[in-house]
């Protein structure tokens, strides 16, 4: 939550693929509303990539 300068109150991780791409994310827990940004870091194989999604919990 970059205005306040914390994380979750949780550590979540990947816990399945479900095929075709798609990835079971367990953990995710929003203790407050407000602007949160949901960064991933992922790799496969020899390969590395970071996506960040903005969300406004209201
Ligand atoms: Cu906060």
């Amino acid at each position: 939550m970059p205005q306040h300068n914390h994380g979750f109150p949780t550590a979540p991780e990947v816990t399945e693929e479900l095929g075709g791409g798609d990835y079971l994310l367990e953990g995710v827990k929003f203790n407050m509303a407000g602007w949160w940004e949901l960064k991933l870091a992922i790799s496969a194989g020899d390969q590395t990539d970071d996506v960040t999604f903005n969300l406004v919990l209201p």
